[in-house]
């Protein structure tokens, strides 16, 4: 008799006696081993790899609020109900900003830029007024001291970036009469900014690069147009849940990647591969597995618009609700094409960035490069930086940990001699560009990562023992509230929309 049958036939209490007794006998460590992810075929992944593909070729992105999107969460959904799992796809909206066009002009030329992400819209034809240039000292812009003797009453304001946010500078200039706000990088190339969000937008306010700022800046009281002509849009979406008709209820194993992609491609590493490889294990897993922890699987939308879908849903939750969760586990690009093999740095024993994550995330880290190491991979560190979709679930305190192949950073030497690939070049060229398809996948790295993942969540659906370690639920409960608050501050700078810069 399974210890489910056994459980489901006594009271509430002796259920917990019981299950105090058994769990205090159980081996200390979760004791993963290969069975879930020797199950899963490469070929299972691929087609859900191609299916998205497919989708992106018909739609033309797979981004949250475009029928990409919906045709993702219908396909992933579909597949998860036939396997016998309890389903749902709960809606959310949020205000999505869309640019439509942009133009900067001085003197009547006109002036490469871009709108900051959030700016609000000029009127149409634009804002024109003379520049006006703030002063660069070691706060440009910040504060309204930094102006000292300009006037910007019906000017356009220059400022070099640093010091604060983008939208600080933006609201100090605004809070002086300027009608809109020029930012200047302090390095090479583009700004690419964003303002966070709206209720932080003042001014219309563009982004040039340093080259284009240096040159306006000796310009002052020439006339300049800016024209933003953007709009904020309501955009409903869905997270596809789906969890297991097994397993205890008040201890659920999450795991979850980002179904959306961004706007300018198919999204098929970023995150194509985690969305398929979580797809495989929970199919190959079932509906109904023998297992002691429920396994809730997540597709979360929105990531890219700011990670909104994965916040939601942790925020819908009660406290009781987010004590269920014995910890969360996140794939959000698992086969980058020069491929690092990274999991997060639960201790920070790297002391890169970021701290250590919540309670239990330094044993899920453990437990990822033990994972792996059976599979022949040596894992390296990377920061709990909030910047995927686990963010939420460390603010509150829950542990997590989670597998990725890199984004934008690039490969050091010793990387390449410990895991192939290219030294020097990025984990992923095409991260958020149309290059990001079917054929610029590292299929062994994504088949890697996805046997892992596959033993590891297994493996917590046995036992989340060695994470929770001895503590009861109350103790859980202090310690979240107490870790929670101090992982939140890390991220208000990592929940930025499609990885723009705040400033
Ligand atoms: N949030 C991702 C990319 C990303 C950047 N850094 C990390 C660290 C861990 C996981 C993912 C990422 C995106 O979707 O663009
Ligand atoms: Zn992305
Ligand atoms: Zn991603």
């Amino acid at each position: 008799m399974s210890l489910r049958t056994i459980r489901s036939r006594r009271s509430a209490a002796t259920a917990i006696a019981l299950v105090a007794v058994l769990g205090a006998a159980a081996p200390a460590a979760a004791a993963p081993d290969r069975e879930l992810g020797d199950r899963i075929g490469v070929n299972e992944v691929n087609r859900h790899l191609i299916a998205f593909q497919r989708i992106a070729d018909i739609h033309g992105n797979r981004a949250s609020g475009h029928p990409g999107y919906e045709a993702s969460v219908d396909y992933v959904a579909g597949k998860l109900r036939a396997a016998g799992f309890d389903v749902s796809t709960p809606e959310f909206s949020y205000q999505a900003y869309f640019l439509d066009s942009f133009a900067l002009s001085a003197g009547g030329q006109p002036v490469e830029g871009d709108a900051l992400e959030y700016s609000p819209a000029t009127p149409p034809g634009g804002v024109t007024a003379p520049l006006s240039v703030a002063p660069v000292d070691d706060t440009p812009g910040c504060e309204a001291a930094d102006y000292a003797g300009t006037d910007l009453a019906g000017t356009v304001v220059l400022v070099q970036r640093g010091a604060c946010n983008f939208s600080e500078k933006a609201r100090v200039a605004s809070e002086l009469g300027a009608e809109a706000a020029i930012v200047y990088n302090n390095v090479d190339g583009p700004l690419n900014g964003t303002l966070g969000d709206p209720a932080a937008a003042t001014i219309p306010t563009a982004g040039v690069t340093r080259q284009v700022g240096e040159q306006l800046a000796g310009r002052a009281g020439t006339e300049v147009t800016v024209d933003v002509q953007s709009r904020l849009e309501s955009v409903t979406t869905r997270n596809v849940l789906a969890q297991t008709r097994t397993g205890r209820t008040d201890n659920v194993v999450m795991a979850g990647a980002h179904l959306d992609s961004v706007p300018d491609g198919a999204g098929i590493n970023d995150n194509g591969t985690g969305s398929a490889g979580l797809l495989a294990a929970a199919l190959e897993m079932g509906g109904s597995p023998d297992v002691h922890n429920a396994v809730r699987f997540a597709w979360w939308g929105a990531e890219e618009s700011g990670l909104v879908g994965s916040t939601k849903y942790v925020q819908g939750l009660s406290f009781e609700q987010q004590l269920d969760i014995a910890l969360y586990l996140n794939f959000d690009m698992i086969g980058s094409p020069n491929a690092g093999y990274f999991t997060f740095d639960g201790d920070d024993s790297d002391g890169v960035g970021a701290g250590e994550g919540p309670y239990g995330s330094a044993q899920i880290e453990q437990d990822f490069i033990d994972a792996m190491a059976r599979r022949g991979v040596e894992l390296r560190g990377t920061d709990f930086n909030g910047r995927s979709d686990y963010g939420e679930f460390i603010a509150v305190g829950i542990p997590a940990g989670g597998l990725f192949t890199g984004a934008e950073g690039v490969k050091t030497e010793e990387e390449a001699a410990l895991w192939g690939g290219t030294a020097g070049e990025s984990y992923d060229p095409h991260y958020h560009t149309a290059g990001d398809d079917l054929g610029n996948v590292d299929r062994r790295a994504l088949k890697l990562n996805t046997k892992g993942l596959a033993d590891v969540v297994a493996g917590y659906a046995r036992s989340t023992e060695a994470v929770n370690g001895m503590r009861t639920r109350a103790e859980r409960a202090e310690l979240r509230a107490a870790q929670g608050s101090l992982m939140a501050a890390r991220l208000d700078t990592a929940k930025v929309p499609h990885g723009h810069d705040l400033s």
